[in-house]
Formats: structure tokens, C-alpha cells, sequence
């Protein structure tokens, strides 16, 4: 079997997506999902420009030497943008060998080690009573374990995947992000106070997460994870910025809030201090900002050795593609911790047929041959691209911050 043509659909059914589209002699096809939240058109020209043209003629059988001959082949390594583009060429071979097996992924990957997949939701308000208004929904969909975010007085905006529809263009007509902001002390003072009232509200089995996306120093994430203390997080998410694997170790060695991180990583380098010091308990890359399956399978497996679960990222800017290669995975792996699902919209599931199904808050990848993902191109052509940004986030001074 030899690839014949590799295309990339761009496409915004409510949100930009970029897929890559690989077909075989065969007439086998195979789809990657290649999304880079408010940088989708870096990969895109990667993809087409850089790595497409490579790919014809090969046997789409060869997944890891494609792999290894994109990630040594081009001296540059790493990064989201590098990482984006390979992850889509991984995700698609896989579902093409998976459709020549005739079998649903996840039996390519060491079969079944559970029977569903369990999941959260992400439930949100701006003050108590919306925010629990949001938790009685998300328990009402079946979500078996919810994270809470939530307003903070004197603070404008809720932390959130916002886009930047209410932003002004610029002259241009191209969008500026949406500006919020921020007060850390603000923010230390009122947390614990909301998981106190959630906690009364819905009792104390209910599995919680926290995300603090990168917002905290070292010392100030320490006493945000000894003061949740109480109230048993199931974790405590990205609590310093990524890039510094040593904070953690301030962080560990002040509280036993269980500690999350990674979807902001894209190799196994990022996570190395942090796995074998056993400085987290969730790694939580997304396939598709990854590599792929292949290393985040490896991953899996190393962090296994010290007792750190998976949480494959899924938030709404993962494509149903990248959403269905992880629910394969986090069938298959035996370390296992929990998937993070947002969903998607009803149009963004009409452009993406899928054959994973999300009952009483848990996922199954379905027995469709491969990662059971049909991308229906006429329907996608009909939504193009529109740029979008992530929104920038300051202090009260105007300096940025972490977003
Ligand atoms: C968030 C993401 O899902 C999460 O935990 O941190 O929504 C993140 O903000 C987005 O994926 C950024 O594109
Ligand atoms: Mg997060």
C-alpha cells in the first residue's frame, strides 16, 4: 500500500478545526486532527507546505519510522506547531492500519483494559448560585466528576475558552484578542471559600478539579493546594506555568492536592523531571499536541513506572478527530486516570460523523474500523476558516499575565 495524496481541510463549524486527510492507493483513507487554538494556519502551512509533499509514495503501514524521519528529519524539533503537524500524520496512519485490520483502534493498541471511559465536565459562574445551577447540569448529563471554575469579586471575567467575538477589530476587520483580568491575591482568598460552599452543596464524593491555568508562583500554589486541602480534590490543575518542571517541587512538598499538568507540553522531554521525581499525578497532553498516539502511548507507559495516570486534554478546540484517537487510547492504556470531555456542537458533530458515544458521562470508542471518524468535506468547505484568537489576560496595572 502506497499514500496517493495528503489534504488539509480547514474548516469552523463554531470554532476553527484543521484536519489532515490521508488517502492510500488502496483507497483507504485516514484522518489526523491538527488544531492549534489561534495559531490553526502555522500547522496548516507546515502540513501543506513542509511535510504533505514528503508523505507521497510511502507505506502508510511505517508508522514510527514516518514519525521518527518528521521529528529527527527536520533538526527542529519540538514545539506545538511541529508537534500539531506530526500528531495528524500519527493519528491518521493509525486509522488507516486499523482499517486495513478491519478492527476499531484501541484492539490495535493492546485491546480493551476497561469497558467505558470516564470522563469530566466543566461546570462554571460567576457567582455561587450560577455555578451550582451549572454543576446540577453537568451531573444531570452524568459527568461522573466535574471541574469548578468561577468568578472572583472585583474581577470582570470567569475564567474561560473564550474566543474573541466581543473583541473590536482592527482596522483591518481582523480580530484583537479579548483582554481579561486578573487579581492572584483575589483569587487565593476567595477559592477555597467556593469549594467550602460546593462541598455543603453536593456532598463529599463528589470527585472535584480545579484548573488555576498557570496563573500562580510556586509558594502561592503550595498554599492554594494545602488551604483545598479539606476538600479532597480529585486534582489541582497547571498551577505554575508549564515550561518550569522545578516549581513543582515547591508545590509537592507543601500540600497532597493531587497535581495535574501537560496540556500545554508536546514531548516526553517536558515531563521528565516531573515523572520520575513523582512530582505530578496526571500527565495531560492532548493526542493532537502530542505527536500523536505513538509518544503519548510511550508517555503513558513511562509514567506508569511511577504511578502517574493519564488525562488526555479534551477540551472544545480538540477536533471529534483528536477526541476520538484519545478515547481509543484511554481505553487501551492500563494506567488510565479520567478523560476531560467538553463536547462540541451540533454542527461541528454533523461535519465529524463519529462512531465514540458519550452515555451517563462516559465515552466508548465505538466498533467502527479505525478511529471511526467520517469528515463530511462539503459540509466542512461550507464553514470556513475565520481568525480567532485566545484571550490575553492582565493584572489590574495592565501588566500581562498568565493566561
Ligand atoms: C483548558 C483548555 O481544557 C482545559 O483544561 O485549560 O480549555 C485551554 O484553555 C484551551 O485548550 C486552550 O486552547
Ligand atoms: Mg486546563
Amino acid at each position: 500500500m502506497k499514500i496517493v495524496d495528503a489534504k488539509v481541510v480547514v474548516t469552523s463549524p463554531g470554532r476553527n478545526f484543521v484536519t489532515l486527510r490521508i488517502t492510500t492507493d488502496e483507497g483507504l483513507t485516514g484522518l489526523g486532527d491538527a488544531t492549534l487554538n489561534g495559531r490553526e494556519l502555522a500547522v496548516v502551512s507546515y502540513l501543506r507546505d513542509h511535510v504533505a509533499p514528503l508523505l507521497i509514495g510511502l507505506d502508510p503501514h511505517r508508522i514510527e519510522d514516518t514519525w521518527q524521519s518528521l521529528y529527527r528529519g527536520a533538526y527542529w524539533r519540538r514545539g506545538p506547531v511541529t508537534m500539531a503537524a506530526i500528531a495528524a500524520v500519527d493519528v491518521a496512519l493509525w486509522d488507516i492500519k486499523a482499517k486495513a485490520a478491519g478492527l476499531p483502534l484501541y484492539q490495535l493498541l493492546g485491546g480493551a483494559s476497561r469497558d467505558r471511559v470516564a470522563t469530566y465536565g466543566h461546570a462554571s459562574g460567576r457567582d455561587l448560585p450560577e455555578l451550582f445551577d451549572s454543576v446540577r447540569q453537568k451531573l444531570e448529563l452524568g459527568y461522573p466528576a466535574i471541574r469548578i471554575q468561577t468568578g472572583v469579586p472585583g474581577l470582570r471575567t470567569v475564567y474561560g475558552v473564550g474566543g474573541s467575538a466581543a473583541a473590536p477589530a482592527d482596522p483591518t476587520g481582523h480580530p484583537r484578542p479579548v483582554v481579561e483580568d486578573w487579581d492572584t491575591a483575589a483569587y487565593l482568598r476567595h477559592l477555597p471559600t467556593v469549594f467550602e460552599a460546593v462541598r455543603s452543596e453536593f456532598g463529599a464524593e463528589l470527585p472535584l478539579l480545579h484548573d488555576a491555568h498557570h496563573r500562580l508562583t510556586p509558594v502561592q500554589a503550595g498554599r492554594l493546594g494545602k488551604e483545598l486541602e479539606p476538600y479532597r480534590l480529585f486534582w489541582l490543575e497547571d498551577c505554575t506555568p508549564a515550561e518550569n518542571q522545578e516549581a513543582l517541587r515547591l508545590v509537592r512538598g507543601n500540600t497532597v492536592t493531587p497535581l495535574a499538568i501537560g496540556e500545554v507540553f508536546n514531548t516526553v522531554h517536558d515531563y521528565q523531571a516531573l515523572i520520575t521525581e513523582q512530582l505530578i499525578d496526571y500527565a495531560r497532553s492532548a493526542v493532537t499536541h502530542f505527536g500523536g498516539i505513538s509518544p503519548l502511548r510511550k508517555l503513558f507507559d513511562f509514567a506508569a513506572q511511577y504511578q502517574v495516570k493519564s488525562a488526555v486534554h479534551g477540551p472544545e478546540d480538540i477536533s471529534p478527530v483528536g477526541m476520538a484517537a484519545a478515547v481509543h487510547l484511554d481505553l487501551a492504556v492500563h494506567n488510565f486516570g479520567i478523560q476531560e470531555y467538553a463536547g462540541h456542537t451540533p454542527l461541528t458533530e454533523e461535519v465529524f460523523r463519529h462512531a465514540y458515544t458519550f452515555t451517563d458521562g462516559h465515552l466508548h470508542p465505538g466498533e467502527a474500523p479505525g478511529i471511526g471518524v467520517e469528515l463530511d468535506e462539503e459540509l466542512a468547505a461550507a464553514h470556513p476558516y475565520k481568525p480567532d484568537y485566545l484571550p490575553v489576560n492582565r493584572l489590574q496595572d495592565g501588566t500581562v499575565h498568565d493566561w
